[in-house]
């Protein structure tokens, strides 16, 4: 039931960034819409199964890597400092930093305030002595971290890859967004999924259950619930493809017969085979990494990786490397 104060709701910022993103997205002559969009309630839990999937493996690389090397990083990274975690999600991952690297704070990010809240209090209960200090915010702009970490050494942590979300222009912008939020000294541990075989990639972005199909096509149901949309979702399928040349999976919802449908009162049509282009997912080799960190504000100082270097854990420092200019 609606009251009447969800009614007379003003138009609050997110719904009025989501309407202009799709209708100028819709409308583009190449359609995308930002992969942002995906993680409504049901998206974060598609999202979430995702990463539970047999042929997703970089959360399962990811997590195996930071169990086998967390002492590593403590070593290096030094013990007592605050870790911040960007977008941190459900925490998933963040308890084997925290057991390791022994914190004197934890603030994680996340533009999410129910999801960030629900997952500091468990956390919590893991780490009684442990000061959280949860910020809800978009981590792609300039935060400004809670006064009682202002003296304490920095940890960025930014895992899964989350960073190959965005083209290499903009992952250059955010880390060095990272570097001034985190400020001069600071360290960062990131993740970031290598290049490899399509034939390892395809079905990581298109499983056999087809449970990232759904967490695909869940963005147009949420267009018609939230845009007032009539969209035929049943008249599109999910593509992962290997772009080779931006080294990069792209995923895309097709058309798969001519459609017509309303948006907002805005009126598209559609041609079979024809697609919304709705996530990229760039991949890293090991020298594209250390630019991009480089590009980014951030020196590479040690960096794990699996037997078969799928995805790699690179431990970088806020500093300009030592050379000449
Ligand atoms: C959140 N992000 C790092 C995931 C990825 O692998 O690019 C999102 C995702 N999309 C489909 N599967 C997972």
């Amino acid at each position: 039931m609606t009251t009447l104060a969800e009614a007379a709701r003003p138009l609050a910022a997110a719904d009025s960034a989501f309407r202009a993103d799709v209708l100028a997205g819709l409308a583009a002559p190449r359609r995308a819409i930002p992969a942002r969009w995906f993680y409504d309630r049901a998206g974060s839990e598609l999202f979430e199964a995702i990463t539970a999937l047999p042929e997703y493996y970089p959360t399962r690389v990811e997590t195996a890597l930071l169990r086998a090397h967390c002492g590593e990083v403590a070593a290096l990274a030094g013990r007592g400092r605050a870790v911040i975690e960007f977008g941190s999600g459900s925490s998933a991952k963040t308890p084997h930093l925290l057991s390791a690297i022994d914190p004197a704070a934890y603030v994680p990010i996340d533009i999410s305030g129910d999801f960030l809240r629900a997952s500091a209090d468990a956390l919590a209960a893991d780490f009684p002595a442990l000061p959280i200090l949860p910020v809800e915010a978009n981590f792609m702009a300039p935060i400004a971290l809670p006064a009682d970490v202002a003296r304490l050494g920095k940890l960025g942590f930014f895992p899964g890859s989350t960073i190959g979300n965005m083209a290499p222009a903009a992952a250059v912008d955010l880390l060095r967004t990272m570097a001034g939020t985190l400020g001069e000294g600071a360290s960062l541990l990131i993740g970031i999924d290598r290049i490899k075989s399509s034939d390892v990639l395809i079905p990581a972005y298109d499983d056999a259950d087809g449970v990232t199909a759904r967490f695909n096509l869940n963005l147009l149901t949420r267009i018609n619930r939230e845009l007032d949309g009539d969209i035929p979702v049943d008249a599109f399928r999910h593509r992962a493809i290997w772009n080779a040349a931006a080294a990069r999976i792209e995923m895309h919802l097709e058309a798969t017969r001519p459609i017509s449908f309303t948006v907002d009162g805005t009126r598209f049509t559609m041609a079979a085979g024809e697609t919304i282009h709705t996530e990229n997912s760039h991949k890293y080799g090991p020298h594209d990494a250390r630019l991009l960190l480089r590009a980014g504000g951030w020196t590479p100082i040690a960096e794990w990786t699996d037997a078969a270097d799928n995805f790699a854990l690179i431990l970088a420092e806020a500093r300009a490397p030592a050379t000449a200019p």
